[in-house]
């Protein structure tokens, strides 16, 4: 595995519009371009370096980023871009799965990993990392800006959210309840919890 020489492969997926490129960006200081109206990305964007977000026990670490275009955009765009997102899921050693928290409709996120994995034939040898971005759109929408955290009602539906996605994934991927992580890059809420999960994975190999 790439981490002997402290590279770590990290793969990020999702539907369009979830925040892939969004986390990129926060995640490793890049400023690759992202839409809030039309799908962005369109083809895998590579990039090897330090997180700009550590802890000190990952500092060492050198990250390989591919950040991938989204699923759902249309049959046309899901086919032309398939086999590059298909190499990229099949060649990592951290896959980020990145879902809209204020969704309910999985369908397209199940359908593309039965895809991306020859009908659950094949399933790369990976750690599975749930980011359920965008919590701050979940309702009621009045995050506490004070404490920049969920609003009191926000916090209370999160559990919920984790169960919903762990139910819809789980029969797909194989992914832990404690490695499905709310966040929110507008917010720049919940992101280092989110480095540490990805980060356990390399120091439970090692
Ligand atoms: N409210 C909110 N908006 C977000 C958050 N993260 C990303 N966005 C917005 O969501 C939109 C889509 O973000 P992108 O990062 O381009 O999404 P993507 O998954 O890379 O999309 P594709 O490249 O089309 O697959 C942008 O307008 C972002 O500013 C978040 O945590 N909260
Ligand atoms: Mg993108």
């Amino acid at each position: 595995m790439s981490n002997q020489v402290n590279v770590i492969k990290l793969a990020i997926f999702g539907q369009t519009g979830s925040g892939k490129t969004s986390l990129s960006n926060i995640l490793f200081g890049l400023n690759w371009q992202t839409d809030n109206a039309v799908s962005c990305t369109q083809e895998v964007h590579q990039h090897e370096g330090k997180l700009a977000l550590f802890s000190n026990r990952t500092s060492n670490l050198t990250w390989q980023l591919l950040d991938t275009p989204g699923v759902g955009e249309s049959e046309v765009a899901d086919e032309e871009h398939f086999q590059s997102v298909y190499s990229a899921f099949h060649s990592t050693d951290v896959i980020l799965w990145v879902v809209q928290a204020d969704t309910r409709a999985f369908a397209e996120d199940q359908k593309a990993i039965l895809k991306l994995t020859d009908d659950l034939q094949k399933l790369p040898n990976a750690h599975f990392v749930l980011a359920l971005n965008q919590i701050d759109r979940i309702y009621p929408e009045d995050w506490d800006e004070d404490k920049n955290v969920p609003s009191h009602e926000q916090f209370s539906l999160i559990p919920e959210k984790i169960n919903l996605v762990y139910e819809r994934f789980h029969p797909y991927i194989p992914v832990c309840r404690q490695d499905i992580l709310p966040c929110s890059v507008l917010k720049n809420y919940g992101l280092q919890n989110l480095v540490n999960i990805l980060s356990n994975y390399q120091q439970q190999e090692s």
